[in-house]
């Protein structure tokens, strides 16, 4: 593994589970609890603004909560020890790689805490909730929603996220189950730029077939070895 400069690590719920926050697909997940088009689309919040802005409360207040775990903290040392390239892309919309004090880190669904203005295009930092319709730090009008990428939006920094999977020479994912596009892509778009791929998961994801290697187990147990691992190289 000696000739690995760049990498590119993708994120997904399964990295904050057992730091108590909710993942989608699993048993008991958000989707079990909520369907999808009713809380996470543009129509939806268009439909019913409350139910939607009540769900995105109810979230933001609850990974407030939360810690980062052993995953988040070997992901964080893999930052502050790396020399060569690293770009850790997560789906989450919690802080946790941040608070495990990882920087490299790109949210390409968004993130729970900011508010985002459609009246501005202005982003606020936000750790209160959005139901009551505060008013724009910025401009002031009522018309905040959160800074979350919903089914049918675009993904944020895809050129970037390209970019950097374009001077990979690894890709690793880990905790997601590969369901949601364009990041369950990622995989076959790495393996066609040749790119060496890993991932480490709870169990086998829809996309495994299309990994080089597989590591099956809680992130916890398989992240930071891998870290040692690679650091180590
Ligand atoms: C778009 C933010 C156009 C909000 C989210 C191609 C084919 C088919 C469909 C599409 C397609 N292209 C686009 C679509 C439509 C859609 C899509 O993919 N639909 C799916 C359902 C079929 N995609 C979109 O709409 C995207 N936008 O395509 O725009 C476009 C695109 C590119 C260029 C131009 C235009 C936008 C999608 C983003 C939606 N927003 N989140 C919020 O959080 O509320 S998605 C949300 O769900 C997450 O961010 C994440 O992405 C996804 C959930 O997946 P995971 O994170 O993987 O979580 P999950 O629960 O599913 O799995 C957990 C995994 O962890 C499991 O494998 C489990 O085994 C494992 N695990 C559990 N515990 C542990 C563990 N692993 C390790 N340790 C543990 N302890």
């Amino acid at each position: 593994m000696t000739d690995i400069r760049n990498i590119v690590v993708l994120t997904g719920a399964g990295v904050s589970a057992e730091s108590g926050i909710d993942t989608f697909r699993d048993a008991g997940g958000l989707w079990e609890q909520h369907r999808v088009e009713d809380v996470a689309t543009p129509e939806a919040f268009e439909r019913d603004p409350e139910l939607v802005l009540r769900f995105y409360d109810m979230r933001r207040e609850a990974i407030q909560q939360k810690h980062p775990n052993a995953a988040h903290e070997a992901l964080a040392r893999l930052d502050r020890e790396w020399e060569g390239g690293l770009m850790i892309v997560t789906q989450n919309v919690d802080d946790l790689h941040e608070r495990a004090g990882a920087r490299r880190v790109v949210h390409m669904h968004g993130t729970h805490l900011n508010a985002w203005c459609t009246a501005c295009d202005v982003r606020s930092p936000w750790t209160g909730t959005l139901i009551e319709r505060p008013a724009c730090p910025d401009c002031g009008e009522r018309s905040l929603r959160p800074d979350v990428v919903w089914f049918g939006e675009m993904p944020y920094r895809m050129d970037e996220i390209f970019a950097a999977l374009r001077e990979a020479d690894l890709f690793v994912s880990i905790g997601t189950s590969g369901a949601v596009y364009p990041a369950a892509g990622f995989v076959r778009n790495a393996n066609d730029l040749g790119v060496r791929t890993l991932e480490l998961n709870l169990e086998p994801s829809q996309g495994s077939a299309w990994f080089d290697e597989s590591r099956h187990g809680p992130a916890t147990q398989v992240v930071p070895p891998w870290v040692d691992e690679i650091l180590a190289a």
